[in-house]
C-alpha cells in the first residue's frame, strides 16, 4: 500500500496541474511589494573584488553595490551600483592605506550611502580588513545600515601574515569596531586558506578568499529569495542574525553512500572555521538535495547539528529540492553567538588600546578644510596632502 501511495505521490508531484486563480495576479503584486530588499555592499578593493566574483557566479534578487575611495578600481568592478565615497577628501585616488581616511570618506558620503541603503531589510557588508577604505568605511556603513532598519551582517577577511604586522594591526582594530556595530560578523582568516594550499601565489589565494565569501553570502541570500519545500523566510533569518555576535557560515556537501552525515562532517570540519560552534545560540540549517533525498537523512542532518550547539539554541531549518542535485546533498549552516577567539582578541585589544580615530578626526577635518578644494586640484588628493604635510604621519596630527 505504501509503495502504491509513494508511486502516486511521486507521479502527483510531477503532474500537479497549474491552475490560474483570479487572486494570483494580485498576490503576485502584493509579494512584489513586500519583497525583502537585500543589499550586498563590497567596501574597498578586496570587498569590491568579492562583488565582482559574486556577479560572476550569479546572484538573483539582490542589489550588489561596490563602494570605494578609488575611482579606477570602481571602474573595473562588476556591480549593479557603484558609489565613489570621499570625493573631496580622496579625490578618487584611494585612502592611501589609512583607515582614518577611509572612515572620514564614508562620513563625507554618509547621505549618499543612506540613500543607497534606505528601505533595505538585510545588509551584507563585505571587506578585506587591513587597508584604509574597507577597514575605515565599513563600520560607518554598518551604522547607517542599522539606522535605516536593516539587519547587518559583516563578512570580512583578515590579511595574510605575509602582508605584514601593520596590516594585521589595522585589521584587528577595524574588526573590533565593525563587530561592535554589526548585528553579526563572520571572519575569514586568510592564513587558514594557506594552511590548506601552502603553495599558492597571493593573487590565487585572494581569489579563493573571494570565492569563499561570495559563495557563503549567496547561500544565505538564497535561503530567503528561493522558495523551499520547508521554507526559511526573512523573519527567520533576521531572528538568527539579530540574536547577534560572531557567526559562522559554512557549507558541506556529499554524494557519497552516507551522504547526509558526510555533508554535515564536511560543513563542521571546514578548516576555515574560525570559531567554536558548541556554544552557538542560534542557527539556520538549510538542506538542498536532489528529489531522491529521504526524510530520515534530513532528520539525521538536523539532529547531528543541533546536538553540537548550545542545548537552548534557537534552530531554524529549511529544505529545498534542486533537480540538478540528483544523488547529492548540500548543507548550509549559519550559527550565531559562537565563541570566536579572533573577534574576542580584537575586542580585548580595543579595550586596552582605544581606537584613535575619534581623537584625530576633528584634526583631520580641520586640516582638510584648510586645504584648497579637491575639484580645483585634480592631481593631489587632500588625504595624501594631509599626510604629506605632517612629518609625524596621520596618527599624530
Ligand atoms: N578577498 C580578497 N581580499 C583582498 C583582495 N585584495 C586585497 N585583499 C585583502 O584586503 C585587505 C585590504 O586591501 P584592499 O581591500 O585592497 O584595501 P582597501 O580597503 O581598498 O583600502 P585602501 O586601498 O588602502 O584605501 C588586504 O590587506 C588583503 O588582505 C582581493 O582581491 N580579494
Ligand atoms: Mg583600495
Amino acid at each position: 500500500m505504501i509503495r502504491t501511495a509513494t508511486r502516486r505521490v511521486d507521479e502527483g508531484v510531477r503532474e500537479i496541474p497549474q491552475k490560474v486563480s483570479p487572486e494570483d495576479s494580485s498576490l503576485k503584486e502584493f509579494l512584489e511589494k513586500v519583497k525583502a530588499r537585500i543589499v550586498i555592499m563590497g567596501v574597498g578593493g578586496g570587498g569590491s573584488n568579492t562583488i565582482t566574483r559574486l556577479n560572476a557566479i550569479g546572484i538573483d534578487s539582490v542589489e550588489t553595490v561596490a563602494v570605494n575611495t578609488d575611482a579606477q578600481h570602481l571602474l573595473i568592478t562588476t556591480a549593479d551600483r557603484k558609489l565613489l565615497i570621499g570625493k573631496e577628501l580622496c579625490g578618487g585616488n584611494g585612502s592611501g592605506g589609512d583607515p582614518h581616511i577611509g572612515e572620514e570618506a564614508a562620513r563625507e558620503s554618509a547621505d549618499e550611502i543612506e540613500e543607497f541603503l534606505s528601505g533595505s531589510d538585510l545588509l551584507f557588508i563585505m571587506a578585506g580588513l587591513g587597508g584604509g577604505t574597507g577597514t575605515g568605511a565599513s563600520p560607518v556603513i554598518a551604522e547607517i545600515g542599522k539606522r535605516v532598519g536593516a539587519a547587518v551582517v559583516s563578512v570580512v577577511t583578515l590579511p595574510f601574515t605575509a602582508e605584514g604586522a601593520k596590516k594585521r594591526e589595522i585589521a584587528m582594530k577595524g574588526l573590533a569596531k565593525l563587530a561592535s556595530v554589526s548585528d553579526t560578523i563572520v571572519v575569514v582568516n586568510n592564513d587558514k586558506i594557506l594552511e590548506i594550499a601552502k603553495e599558492l601565489p597571493l593573487y590565487q589565494a585572494f581569489f579563493i578568499s573571494d570565492e569563499i565569501v561570495a559563495r557563503a553570502v549567496k547561500g544565505v541570500v538564497e535561503l530567503v529569495v528561493k522558495p523551499g519545500l520547508v521554507n526559511v523566510d526573512l523573519a527567520d533569518l533576521r531572528n538568527v542574525i539579530e540574536s547577534g555576535g560572531p557567526a559562522v557560515l559554512t557549507f558541506g556537501e556529499s554524494d557519497g553512500e552516507n551522504r547526509a552525515m558526510e555533508a554535515v562532517d564536511d560543513a563542521l570540519g571546514n578548516p576555515l572555521l574560525d570559531a567554536d560552534i558548541s556554544g552557538g545560540k542560534a542557527a539556520i540549517i538549510n538542506i538542498t538535495s536532489g528529489p531522491d533525498f529521504s526524510l530520515e537523512e534530513m532528520q539525521q542532518i538536523v539532529e547531528t547539528i543541533v546536538s553540537s550547539l548550545d542545548p537552548n539554541a534557537n534552530v531554524i531549518w529549511g529544505a529545498r529540492i534542486d533537480e540538478s542535485l540528483k544523488g547529492s546533498v548540500q548543507v548550509l549552516l549559519v550559527v550565531t553567538g559562537v565563541a570566536s577567539p579572533t573577534v574576542e582578541a580584537a575586542l580585548q585589544g580595543e579595550l586596552r588600546e582605544p581606537f584613535v580615530e575619534r581623537a584625530t578626526k576633528p584634526k583631520v577635518e580641520k586640516a582638510a578644510k584648510a586645504l584648497p578644494r579637491v575639484t580645483e586640484r585634480k592631481t593631489i588628493p587632500i588625504a595624501r596632502e594631509v599626510r604629506e604635510r605632517s612629518d609625524l604621519g596621520i596618527d599624530e596630527l
